[in-house]
């Protein structure tokens, strides 16, 4: 199964697709654990990715595409896998389009957690406290809603209309949210 999480920071794609990429038995790509991955090794790529996320900005799709682009074609991503972040901007979606039509492998399906925009800055701010990121403070935080709404959330009417669109309430216990994701993927 190939699937996409998406929804805005802190809705919890990294804590829901951790566990469903190992029920699918596919990769977990997160494009912010890579960024991250790459900050704390001070690789270039990490020193040129740090400064938007600092800022709450999204990372030039330049750097992201190729970054992607590598990952998707590791032998853990062949038949499986669940993309957390990642496609945010129009042009990432088109990028995407294009590696998956290379690579032979069309998405089964789209999740869009979707959770109140007040519990969003709450669990961030929650998370501030022992996560270390410098993207979690409450200006960065409310800029990083801002970013979302205003460049990813009109991807989740391209996927509705190509009818891969699966919403799920995000709001609950993390168990909670788990099934209601499995009860709503394809079979
Ligand atoms: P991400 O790492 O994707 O970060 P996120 O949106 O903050 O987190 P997520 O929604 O995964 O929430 P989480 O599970 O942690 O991106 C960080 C930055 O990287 C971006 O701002 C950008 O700069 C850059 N970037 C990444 N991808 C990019 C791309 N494609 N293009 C350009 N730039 C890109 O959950 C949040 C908190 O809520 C946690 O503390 C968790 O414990 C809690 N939580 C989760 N589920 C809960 C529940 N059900 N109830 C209560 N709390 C819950």
């Amino acid at each position: 199964m190939r699937l996409l999480i998406m929804g805005p920071p802190g809705a919890g794609k990294g804590t829901q697709a951790v566990g469903l990429a190992e029920r699918i038995g596919g990769a977990h790509i997160s494009t912010g654990d890579i960024f991250r991955a790459n900050v704390r090794d001070q690789t270039e790529l990490g020193q040129t990715a740090q400064r938007y996320m600092d800022a709450g900005e999204y990372v030039p799709d330049e750097v992201t595409n190729a970054m992607v682009k590598d990952r998707l074609a590791q032998s853990d991503a062949t038949e499986a896998f669940i993309l957390d972040g990642y496609p945010r901007t129009v042009d990432q979606v088109s990028t995407l389009d294009g590696i998956l039509a290379e690579l032979g492998a069309p998405l089964d399906g789209v999740i869009e957690l979707v959770v109140d925009p007040e519990e969003l800055i709450q669990r961030l701010l929650k998370r501030a406290e022992t996560s270390g990121r410098v993207d979690d403070t409450e200006d960065v935080v409310r800029h990083r809603q801002e970013v979302y709404t205003a460049e990813t959330a009109p991807l989740l009417e391209v996927y509705g209309s190509r009818g891969l669109l699966i919403k799920v309430d995000g709001v609950g216990e993390v168990d909670e949210v788990s099934r209601r994701i499995d009860a709503a993927l394809p079979s």
